[in-house]
């Protein structure tokens, strides 16, 4: 497909692009899994329907993870989303500023610490131990109210106003509850010092 050719010339020389990439895919595998992809995709601030349309493009044959390419294929999407334009492979070939995550460190700062690039990802066996936590606060159709998850945020010590914007961070979809991969988050980020 020519414009998944030009899609990754561009992408490939492009740091915003490679820093992404790095985020999450810390050792270089050259594969993204599903947790990683979506908890990333997540802090795009675009709607989930919007966010599984970019998926299905970026990865064709239903692999369920991304290779580097598709994760290329996801930023671009997710950049023209955010500019306005149709989640479509016509539109890779349109030139839109690189996509924009709400946490993501800048790419200078993150470019220069080779061994701690893996800051904002969410090891699967952190994500094994949230869930865990996640299932033994009684969710309620898969989701806990803003109540259930106070006195978690509690225990992190951090100050009350950075921990209303480590909620604002993880509640994406703002519907003042958190499902699972928001749980997640919110519980990485409360355990990780934020700069606010
Ligand atoms: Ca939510």
């Amino acid at each position: 497909m020519a414009a998944l050719t030009s899609l990754t010339q561009l992408a490939s020389g492009n740091p915003v692009y490679e820093n992404y990439y790095r985020q999450v895919d810390p050792g270089n595998t050259g594969r993204v899994g599903p947790t990683e992809a979506a908890l990333f995709l997540k802090k795009s601030g675009l709607p989930d329907i919007t966010l599984g349309k970019i998926w299905d493009l970026a990865d064709p044959d239903g692999k369920g993870f991304l290779d580097k390419q598709g994760f290329y294929v996801a930023l671009r999407l997710v950049a023209c989303a955010q500019n306005g334009q149709d989640v479509s492979l016509s539109s890779l070939s349109l030139t839109v500023p690189p996509p924009k995550f709400m946490d993501t460190s800048s790419p200078s700062l993150s470019a220069t610490s080779s061994t701690s690039d893996s800051h904002w990802a969410v090891r699967p066996e952190e994500k094994g131990k949230f869930d865990g936590i996640f299932e033994s606060l009684a969710p309620v159709n898969g989701l806990l109210s803003g109540e259930k998850v106070k006195p978690v945020l509690i225990n992190s010590k951090l100050p009350l106003d950075v921990l209303g914007r480590v909620w604002d961070l993880s509640d994406i979809d703002k519907d003042g509850h958190l499902d699972k991969d928001e749980f997640a988050v919110v519980t990485f980020l409360a355990d990780t010092p934020i700069v606010p």
